[in-house]
């Protein structure tokens, strides 16, 4: 039990609300003190764990979206993680179908983040499975957008939603006046392919500015808040 959820808001720059969160895993380990994912589950995917792992998170978070206090209206939308590995090897459709159905979560609120490597080896077995996720009700994002190999034949293929600019994309931006034209292209990709835009890693008053400027408005981002834990994250919904 020493894996826990951790949540990060998403907001509308131009209104300031939350309008969804992503999950995140993180290892409190009892000597180390807290891991990040990027540290371990590289080893979960090579021994095969991140199954376990993934079915765990899945639980949990629904688990934790039933105490969001959803307020009828404006129900959040909640990004997980899915990694490849485990997309081809288990039965994801039924482990996500089942969970949303035990703590009755409705799928449009789930937002699943691939990366853009995934639809690289195999693109239409890729597709397979993204369909599989739609079939659910579920939507999904690029993770990591413009950092692999995205294939522009494909994209306009697969069966996503939204795509997410790359937190090293969003750090180039240092001044709100300069011109970064790989910001600029991403946001014309999304446009022309008509999915939504989150930009990921927003920092300082000047990114977000430039990202407003330039159409994207849901960010995430330490400049509005760090990932935090459940009773963390329900603290800020209610203040
Ligand atoms: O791209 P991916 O979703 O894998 O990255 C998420 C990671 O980035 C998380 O581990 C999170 O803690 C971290 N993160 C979130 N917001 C920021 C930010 O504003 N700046 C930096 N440097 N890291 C961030
Ligand atoms: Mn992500």
């Amino acid at each position: 039990n020493e894996l826990e959820m951790y949540y990060q808001p998403q907001i509308d720059a131009a209104s300031g609300r939350i309008i969804g969160a992503e999950a995140l895993m993180r290892w409190n380990h009892p000597v180390r003190g807290l891991i990040m994912p990027a540290e371990f589950l590289p080893f979960a995917e090579e021994s095969g764990l991140i199954v376990p792992i993934s079915e765990w998170m899945i639980d949990t978070l629904c688990r934790d979206m039933a105490q969001w206090g959803t307020d009828g209206a404006n129900p959040l939308t909640l990004s997980l993680n899915l990694s490849p590995h485990y997309l081809d090897h288990s039965k994801f459709f039924e482990t996500m179908r089942n969970a949303l159905e035990r703590y009755d979560i409705g799928p449009g609120r789930i937002a699943v983040e691939i990366t853009e490597n995934i639809c690289i080896r195999n693109p239409q077995y890729a597709i397979e499975q993204l369909r599989k996720l739609g079939q659910l009700g579920v939507s999904v994002a690029i993770d990591d957008f413009g950092t692999g190999y995205s294939s522009l034949a494909y994209l306009h293929r697969f069966p996503i939603q939204t795509i997410k600019i790359d937190q090293s994309f969003v750090q180039q931006i240092s001044d709100e006046d300069g011109h970064y034209p790989v910001v600029l292209a991403i946001i014309s990709i999304s446009r022309g392919l008509n999915l939504d835009l989150v930009a990921e890693g927003v920092e300082t008053e000047a990114q977000a500015r430039y990202l407003r400027a330039h159409g994207c408005s849901t960010m995430q981002g330490f400049l509005f808040h760090r990932p935090m834990p459940l009773g963390g994250f329900v603290n800020v919904l209610n203040s």
